[in-house]
């Protein structure tokens, strides 16, 4: 038939949700089925997922999709990069740490001992965070925590492993582990994408290479679900689990309804993923010094932006509030944000002192007072330097995509949940000179709907004909820049 529904399961870091996609000929919609939070949770050995708890949700979310979609064709999972499971055999050797727990700055060190961050740039692309799963295998090497771990997977793929006995290494979010190499060819009518495992690298580092499962892109089927697993979901024909781009920030950029090659984008959610599409990587030393990072997205493309710290400042801060007893009310905080005429403190959203968890304003506080600025007094205006210093830095990132990958930016697009931030859209217009096109805000959800869509016959063509749907279902919201 023409028309039909697939499940997108999407795990955000603070968040997670399963949704029915219904995709035809010019027809795309999204409907949730089940949303739950996403709690990490803090042992003596540090910070972790709560994994199983995910995976509870995700199968009673299925359970609710089957229900209400009997025909459903297939699912998918997408979630937040780099963190992974450890298996032997079958088993799972601990919980998965949080890429926020800090026990990775060791593994930092030992990496950069072996292999410099200027030869891992040339040959992997990726920008420099302390997290990424190179530095993690390295710390956990060190703890001898990869002894008698015969498998690595990635969160996606571990869910994966769960649903259907298969294990893979989706493409896309194993570009994030900084063990893939990039491609600097033009693929044809493609990007030229990321390659193999780096056998070389693996080897140098000092990582078992058998631990890398088999690669697979995005578009390609893992396998049916596993007949306990259908049992217990009630499902009652064959269900299939479809390769996506499993790296949230690939589907995310799926979604984007981008016209041409002179729009640029923002991923908004815990983080705000900054940049433009490109066909092959750049590599320069000035790229590097810049940290721009080139990670594998759908269709061999390469996702050329910057990590900016994200509304992460603003949920951390509420959380700080939520402890103190102090109950304000975000969209309150908003409006009253909005409102301030004054003078905004404009401060650094990068500063790694805002990466780990605890109390997020005195954090900003410190930062504010120890770089000279005016430390924002309440919570209001606190909101506000936050929102305006995101913008700012939106702005800055965007100039320098532009600069190093030689493309002239036209349009900003801005998806996910601060795509609802109508503040964060208009000082984003007003601080790059340029039109901001708002949503969609489940830009993550619907590019997963998409790729399966696609796979399963339901979709046709490029990424650009996928854009053209999306456009056509979210019509974007526009925000024109004010002096
Ligand atoms: C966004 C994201 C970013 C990645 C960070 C950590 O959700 O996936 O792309 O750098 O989370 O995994």
């Amino acid at each position: 038939s023409s028309a039909g529904t697939v499940a997108a399961i999407d795990l955000g870091a603070s968040s997670g949700r399963v949704m029915l996609g219904h995709v035809g000929h010019n027809e795309l919609r999204l409907r949730p089925v089940a949303r739950f939070p996403n709690l990490p949770v803090r042992t003596i050995d540090g910070l972790h997922w709560d994994i199983l708890d995910l995976y509870r949700n995700v199968l009673a979310g299925l359970h609710s999709a089957v229900r209400e979609e009997p025909g459903l064709r297939s699912a998918a999972v997408d979630s937040w990069a780099v963190d992974y499971a450890l298996l032997s055999g079958q088993r799972m050797l601990g919980n998965p740490f949080h890429y926020r727990d800090e026990r990775t700055a060791a593994g930092v060190e030992s990496t950069h001992a072996l292999v410099p961050h200027a030869e891992l740039y040339a040959g992997n692309g990726l920008q420099f965070l302390p997290f990424n799963t190179l530095y993690q295998l390295a710390a956990e090497r060190q703890a001898g925590g990869l002894d008698g771990a015969d498998t690595m997977l990635l969160i996606p793929d571990l869910l994966g492993f769960w649903l259907t006995g298969e294990r893979v290494a989706e493409r896309t979010n194993a570009s994030t582990t900084g063990l893939l190499t990039v491609l600097t060819g033009h693929g044809h009518g493609h990007g030229s994408g990321h390659g193999e495992w780096d056998d070389a690298l693996i080897a140098r580092l000092g990582l078992p290479r058998s631990i890398f499962p088999g690669l697979v892109d995005p578009g390609s089927r893992i396998g049916s679900l596993l007949p306990e697993v259908a049992h217990e979901i009630g499902a009652v024909s064959r269900l299939d689990l479809v390769a996506v781009g499993s790296h949230d920030t690939a589907s995310a950029v799926v979604a984007v309804p981008m016209r041409d090659e002179n729009a640029a984008y923002i991923s908004s959610g815990t983080w705000s993923l900054v940049g433009v599409e490109l066909n092959s990587p750049v590599l320069t030393e000035e790229s590097r010094a810049a940290n721009f990072t080139n990670e594998g997205g759908v269709d061999g493309r390469v996702r050329y932006l910057r990590n900016v710290m994200g509304l992460w400042l603003l949920s951390e801060s509420m959380r700080s509030w939520d402890l103190e007893g102090v109950a304000f009310e975000l969209p309150f905080l908003l409006a009253q944000a909005a409102q301030v005429t004054g003078p905004v403190t404009v401060f650094d959203v990068d500063d790694p002192a805002f990466l780990a968890p605890g109390d997020m304003p005195a954090r900003i506080r410190e930062h504010c007072a120890a770089h000279g600025l005016a430390v924002p007094a309440t919570p209001v205006d606190l909101v506000r330097s936050i929102i305006e210093s995101l913008a700012t830095k939106y702005a800055s990132t965007l100039r320098a995509a532009s600069e190093l990958s030689g493309t002239s930016i036209r349009t900003v697009h801005i998806v996910g949940g601060g795509s609802q931030n109508e503040l964060l859209c208009q000082l984003t217009a007003n601080l790059t000179g340029l039109p901001v096109l708002a949503g969609p805000v489940e830009a993550t959800a619907i590019g997963n709907v998409l790729i399966q869509a696609r796979a399963q016959g339901l979709a046709h063509g490029s990424l650009e004909a996928l854009r053209t749907l999306v456009a056509q279902a979210y019509s974007p919201r526009h925000y024109e820049p004010h002096a």
